[in-house]
């Protein structure tokens, strides 16, 4: 009898716990993608190299006035010279996967006027096989801001529905020379970035508003922000078919979209600012989400905005339809206070935000005076880590679960370049408590069932942070602005750690120490 109740306890006590509901084990999937994010812009360099064409961002960053610091990407952090020793560096890390976008002038410097050059395909071969000689997956975004300037030249890019033919031959370019070893792709990265800042407040190329949001010399805001993004919708349609009727069965890989996701939080109880607060996910996010999956704009914005929105046909819906998407990337980094501007007359401060435009909503960063988390070196940029877990479970509710990867998420800090190499700017504690609150946050959306499948650190390296330059650092790696010399900082240690308890297989667990980057916990299938 005694022997039998002892035998009972045994084995609850040995009997593994499901692993979701376990505090003391690691909640991410074994399969789960740990990697640091980049992008060909900010990392490559050699922007006149083995045949690249001149795009977008070239042309914008050469046109003085534009950058804070008067610098560039001609350079960067040459990258396309250097990747082998960027990839030791991942390998060291213990990351296995890797995300980073293709220069879509590189393969093609005139777009589907001119042919493709040979040489910017050897490059992310090279890339690519020796990523995967390391055994780390390749994450490939076709464009990250950037497009060759013959497009824009010619017909306007995104402005153009001709865009979307451009896009399509040069997402079959890549499916069909990288595909065999690409197994994740997506389409653009935050293309809600790019046309506020492109054709709305006119920040980033191409240089186009209207005088009420900004200074411009040609432009609508009210509109142009409008019709870009419907194109690059259609574009991510018309590539996301191309490689499910051509690609996807035999080579096995999967398509997704990023967006950047901020969290948006009711600036109060009220019922106002509760459904402002959702009206400015949907002039944000589900803007692209909604269309993409479900094949219209989300009906706030179609009554907000009237004719001043494109509509789409029987056809495109259609096709949006079925197409669809495999996953959804985010970037997600902050979270804002929003107040509604559509019941109440809200304070009309240039650049909040306030118009029907942007859907009558103030998005603020503090709070009767106090902000939101802590501040960081950018103005946009504010530590809250639980706005992690509200944005994923969000999108988990909204989009029925539907996998996800944090395709983004890091912290900055102002440069300290004219001190040199400090042990200050390698001993980056704040970096390594963001990462890690916001990392404990993805735990806990884990935990609570969400389908998250990846995590991209920004960045690997400091980079060039476009309109701002180099005058703000976001690398686990201090990259010397003469020399390009890397050096670990304190939080490449700690994320190299992180993983390695996170991946490490059979591992009995120590004791929990909750919600800190001490934690240990390990993954056990
Ligand atoms: C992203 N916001 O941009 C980009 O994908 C990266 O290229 C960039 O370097 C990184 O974040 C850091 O800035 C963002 O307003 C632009 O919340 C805007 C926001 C967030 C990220």
């Amino acid at each position: 009898m005694e022997l039998s109740v002892c035998f009972i306890i045994l084995s609850l006590l040995c009997y593994p716990l499901p692993l979701k509901g376990n505090p003391n084990v690691s909640p991410f999937p074994s399969n789960f993608l740990f990697g640091t994010a980049s992008s060909s812009y900010q990392f490559e360099g050699a922007f006149l190299s083995d045949g690249k064409g001149l795009n977008n961002w070239d042309i914008f960053t050469h046109n003085p006035g534009n950058i804070i610091d008067g610098s560039n990407g001609d350079i960067a952090v040459d990258h396309y010279h250097r990747y082998q020793e960027d990839l030791d560096l991942m390998q060291h890390l213990g990351v296995n996967s890797y995300r980073f976008s293709i220069s879509w002038a590189r393969i093609l410097p005139k777009g589907r006027f001119g042919s493709v050059n040979k040489a910017g395909i050897m490059h992310y071969n090279n890339l690519i096989n020796t990523l995967l000689l390391k055994g780390i997956q390749p994450f490939v975004s076709l464009t990250h801001y950037d497009i060759p300037q013959e497009l824009e030249n010619r017909y306007g890019a995104w402005l153009s529905p001709h865009v979307q033919e451009d896009f399509k031959y040069y997402a079959d370019i890549c499916f069909k020379y990288f595909g065999d070893r690409v197994k994740y792709w997506t389409t653009f990265n935050e293309p809600n970035v790019a046309v506020i800042r492109g054709y709305r407040t006119g920040i980033y190329p191409p240089s186009r508003c209207s005088s009420t949001f900004g200074n411009c010399t040609n432009g609508d805001s009210e509109k142009e922000a409008f019709i870009a993004a419907h194109n690059i919708i259609l574009s991510h349609a018309a590539a996301v078919d191309v490689y499910r009727t051509k690609y996807q069965k035999q080579q096995g890989g999967s398509i997704g979209i990023v967006m950047n996701a901020a969290w948006y939080e009711p600036i109060s109880n009220s019922l106002e600012n509760k459904q402002a607060a959702e009206r400015a996910q949907a002039f944000y996010m589900n803007w692209f989400l909604e269309p993409i999956i479900m094949g219209k704009y989300p009906e706030v914005m179609q009554e907000i905005l009237g004719s001043n929105l494109p509509a789409f046909s029987n056809h495109d819906q259609g096709k949006l339809k079925s197409t669809g998407l495999d996953f959804i990337g985010i970037n997600h980094y902050t979270s804002f206070y929003i107040r509604d501007c559509m019941f109440s007359v809200c304070e009309q401060k240039p650049g909040a935000g306030t118009s029907k435009t942007e859907g009558f909503v103030l998005r603020t960063s503090t709070k009767d005076g106090v902000s939101i988390g802590e501040p960081t070196a950018l103005d946009w940029l504010y530590v809250y880590p639980q706005g992690m877990e509200k944005i994923l479970t969000y999108i988990k509710e909204r989009y029925n679960n539907i996998p996800m990867f944090i395709t983004e998420n890091g912290f900055c800090e102002n440069d300290r370049s004219g001190k040199g190499l400090t042990e200050e700017s390698l001993n980056d504690v704040k970096r390594v408590e963001y990462i890690s609150g916001y990392l404990d946050a993805i735990a806990e959306a884990l935990r609570k069932g969400a389908d998250i499948r990846g995590y991209f650190l920004w960045s690997l390296l400091d980079n060039f942070e476009w309109t701002m330059g180099f005058t703000v650092r976001f690398g686990l790696h201090h990259v010397d602005s003469t020399t390009l010399k890397r050096t670990p900082r304190t939080s490449a240690t700690w994320y190299r750690q992180f993983i390695a308890n996170h991946t490490a297989p059979e591992i009995l667990m120590p004791k929990h120490v909750s919600g800190s980057h001490q934690t240990q916990h390990f993954n056990t299938i």
